[in-house]
């Protein structure tokens, strides 16, 4: 009997490595606030990701969260009914009204063709998600702020170490926030970070994550504790060295699966737009139900073989009944998307073989 696959498996840094961070810990007895690894990490993560200022948080949510505080919104924010679910749900948390508006077919972001029809003078800001590493519109997404004087925040959790003309894809936008889920393309088991267009947003993140404490007598703004601890932070450092060859690692498994799928019925990866670096964070195909299979049986074929593919992002959030009230209009493209998508594994060290049999399972019902 062969052996479970999953979406993913998480890559680890090695132990002989952490051990040594780890008994420094144990001698210092700093967890927590503002330790030795946390700063080091914060550092080298900001000049990695090209960002003008970064602050690191406990997970992506907190991220999302800390960026909508940070950014003082109000009223309304457009976004994407296409994501993961902490996309919307931060928004609502944040005391925030989510405006759904449609996706793209192409790259499955949210349609900049779109965005203007949907702002009031309620809006303040527009939040898109850079599903899968792939950029948004970006200068599209940009002109429609400055015309409008909105904020612009980028859900960046697919996105770390993509790159898009030449820069890091987190360094675009007023906020971008990242997670460090153990799920994702880099884990610090859970962390997470808000890059920052500004040092005052730096500012206004750092002092939220640490419940608005700005000094021992001065408190003052109402915040959360969303800190990342030392010994997250020390495995980010430790990651942080692997996140070439992890790249190049998933890179293979990406164009493995391309090539088997090529000229399959029905079944397609989504494509990389132009002048994109990807960090093959997800590898979604595309399942045309006109063409005699659909993204269920091939989900439910891969499970009968203990290969657990997923179908990020099903269902959509517009259908989640605790977002029914902002409902409005019609979402064509995610609603026809998010019924077609299915991501398969991917992860360094997937063996070549899985994958071909992963391909022989979608061939014997794409052919
Ligand atoms: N924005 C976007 C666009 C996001 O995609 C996410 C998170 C966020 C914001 C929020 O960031 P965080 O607050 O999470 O930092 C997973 C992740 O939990 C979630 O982080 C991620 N997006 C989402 C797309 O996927 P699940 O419920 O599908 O995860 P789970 O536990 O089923 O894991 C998937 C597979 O991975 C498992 O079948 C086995 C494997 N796995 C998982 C974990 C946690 C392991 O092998 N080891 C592990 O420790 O949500």
């Amino acid at each position: 009997m062969s052996k479970d696959i999953y979406v993913t498996r998480p890559d680890l840094p090695d132990l002989a490595q952490l051990l040594p961070m780890l008994e420094s810990i144990w001698e210092s007895r700093v967890l927590t606030n503002r330790g030795p690894f946390h700063e080091q990490f914060e550092l080298a993560l900001r000049d990695y990701l090209e960002a003008p200022a970064l602050s690191l948080v406990c997970n992506g949510t907190a991220a999302l969260e800390a960026a909508l505080a940070a950014a003082q919104l109000q009223g309304e924010v457009i976004t994407t009914p296409y994501s993961f679910v902490a996309t919307v749900s931060s928004l609502v948390r944040s005391g925030l009204k989510p405006v759904f508006v449609d996706i793209r077919p192409d790259d499955l972001n949210i349609d900049p063709a779109l965005i203007e029809a949907a702002i009031t003078p309620q809006t303040s800001a527009i939040m898109g998600v850079h599903v899968y590493g792939n950029p948004c519109a970006i200068d599209a997404i940009q002109a429609i702020a400055d015309r409008h004087g909105l904020t612009v925040i980028y859900d960046g959790a697919h996105c770390f170490g993509a790159r898009w003309r030449g820069r890091q894809l987190a360094s675009f936008g007023d906020f971008t926030t990242l997670s460090f889920h153990g799920t994702k393309v880099f884990n610090t088991f859970e962390g997470g970070a808000v890059i920052c267009a500004s040092e005052a947003g730096k500012r206004a993140v750092d002092l939220y994550r640490n419940f608005g404490i700005e000094s021992e007598l001065v408190i003052s703004m109402v915040g959360t504790n969303a800190k990342l601890n030392e010994f997250a932070s020390a495995v980010g450092l430790l990651q942080l060295e692997r996140v070439e060859q992890v790249r190049q690692q998933r890179a293979a498994v990406d164009a493995r699966y391309r090539e088997g799928l090529h000229g399959m019925n029905g079944v397609a990866a989504l494509a990389v737009p132009p002048q994109v670096e990807p960090n093959y964070s997800y590898f979604p195909i595309v399942v045309d139900p006109q063409s005699g299979t659909t993204r269920d049986a091939i989900y439910d074929a891969l499970k009968a073989e203990q290969v657990f593919a997923r179908k990020y992002f099903y269902p959509l959030l517009a259908d989640l009944a605790m977002f029914q009230p902002y409902l409005s209009g019609d979402l064509p493209v995610a609603r026809r998307m998010s019924g077609q998508i299915l991501c398969l594994p991917i992860y360094p060290g997937l063996d070549p073989a899985d994958q071909d049999r992963i391909l022989r399972i979608i061939g014997n019902l794409a052919a």
